[in-house]
């Protein structure tokens, strides 16, 4: 009668484990926001397998600008994660733009058979993109393939999976028409109806344009295959280190400073650090929206917990938590410093001023607290920078791509 009640319950206990899967695939997973995301998922008791092509190393050689931090092979960083949290991490080295890795992808998500797939595999800067026509093809090439491989890769599989992608707030173009950017879907009133549009793109660069296709790509793939897809709209992400790449050393994260792959927080602050002034672009009348790079963990680990349902149509989340001036950064870093602002003639093709209020209402609803900047992060970045100065190559500070041929990038002004 006893070990008829015992083999009852251990059924009951081998359903529960095979009903629950938690086996994640991260697509980009040793990038700047794709490898903490893989530590903090691992650590939070996800099995998780990251492919990546490690091209974001090699686009770092390319551009003569390693990352500030020391950034330690793929091999070894996953040895001391195992280390330091007694946990494993799958590497499957692979393109997921690539035709001739289509099967390779394939047979992963087969035998993987994961709850939910992150896309962070694609060209992450709108400057790199728009350094040449080679760079322009290079990032669509790579951003939509990348995306397209992927939905076709499930379509086949048959498997029910939650894509998971990091997209842009920029594929809004920073205007707000009067009113707060919604979460992906606007209101509107056709003849007394009201219905819900997809809030109109307007991309700044190439690398933005290329986050609109995904987004086409998402709602035809939605409709048809009925895939369930969350696309985060994310803004600029400052900051470096997370819990988990602090356990180690050799677990730290990528800090590019570079012009063309750097954002401009971080840059700010690592400009300080070397005592180079601060290139603000323009009158620096651009806002933009930003989150720290330990919101961006959360969140995409909040979009695996709270997935669509199926049949649901693409979920869109605004992944960001402010909105700042880059003149008032500069202002804010300068007064931290002391270091000088240099207004440089603007690179890019973008307004000169606009106002940028959207709002991200979805991940508080999920129980987010956002990180806001304030003085002790900023001491942390700059505190990171000043740690590693000695690796900077002052003359990658510049940024060196325009966004059309006739734009020369002179100093135009400076504040001490
Ligand atoms: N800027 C400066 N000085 C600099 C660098 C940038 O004034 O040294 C200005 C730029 O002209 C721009 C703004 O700062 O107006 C932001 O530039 P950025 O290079 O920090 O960011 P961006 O090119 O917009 O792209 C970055 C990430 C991208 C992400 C995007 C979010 O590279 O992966 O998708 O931020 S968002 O901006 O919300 O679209």
């Amino acid at each position: 009668m006893n070990g008829k009640v015992i083999i009852l319950n251990l059924n009951i206990i081998n359903l529960g484990i095979n009903k629950m899967n938690n086996r994640i695939i991260v697509l980009g997973g040793d990038g700047f926001c794709g490898w903490p995301t893989s530590l903090k998922l691992s650590e939070k008791g996800y099995d998780v397998t990251i492919v990546d092509d490690l091209s974001k190393r090699r686009i770092s050689k390319e551009l003569g600008a390693e990352s500030l931090t020391p950034i330690k092979d793929i091999d070894e960083r996953l040895a001391v994660w195992k280390k330091v949290s007694g946990k494993t991490i799958e590497f499957v080295f692979m393109d997921v733009s690539k035709e001739y890795d289509f099967e390779i992808l394939l047979n992963l998500i087969k035998r993987v058979k994961p709850k939910a797939i992150v896309h962070f595999a694609e060209q992450p800067s709108a400057g790199y993109s728009m350094i040449s026509h080679t760079h322009k093809k290079y990032t669509v090439e790579r951003n939509n393939k990348a995306t397209h491989n992927l939905l076709c890769a499930i379509v086949e599989s048959g498997l029910d999976i939650h894509v998971v992608h990091l997209g842009t707030m920029g594929v809004y173009g920073y205007g707000t028409a009067g009113m707060k950017i919604p979460e992906g879907y606007l209101p509107i009133n056709v003849n007394s109806k009201e219905v819900e549009i997809a809030y109109p793109t307007n991309p700044g660069s190439i690398y933005h344009m290329t986050k609109c296709i995904d987004a086409m790509l998402f709602f035809y793939y939605n409709k048809n295959d009925k895939i369930r897809i969350t696309d985060l709209h994310q803004g600029i992400v400052y900051g470096t280190q997370t819990k988990e790449t602090l356990r180690d050393i050799k677990l730290i994260n990528k800090f590019h400073y570079d012009g063309d792959m750097g954002t401009v927080l971080n840059r700010f602050l690592m400009q300080a650090a070397v005592g180079h002034p601060l290139t603000v672009h323009g009158t620096g009348g651009q806002t933009r929206a930003f989150i720290h790079i330990r919101d961006t963990v959360k969140c995409v680990k909040l979009a695996i917990e709270y997935p669509p349902k199926k049949g649901d149509r693409v979920k869109i989340f605004n992944q960001a938590a402010e909105s700042h001036n880059i003149k008032d950064l500069a202002l804010k870093v300068q007064k931290l410093t002391g270091a000088e602002i240099r207004y440089y003639k603007n690179p890019r093709n973008e307004d000169a001023e606009n106002k940028l209020e959207f709002t991200n209402e979805g991940f508080k609803n999920l129980g987010w607290d956002p990180i806001l900047l304030d003085q002790s992060l900023l001491i942390e970045v700059n505190k990171i920078a000043k740690q590693y100065k000695h690796r900077c190559d002052l003359s990658k500070i510049p940024c060196a791509s325009t966004w059309t041929k006739d734009i020369e990038t002179d100093i135009v002004g400076s504040e001490k």
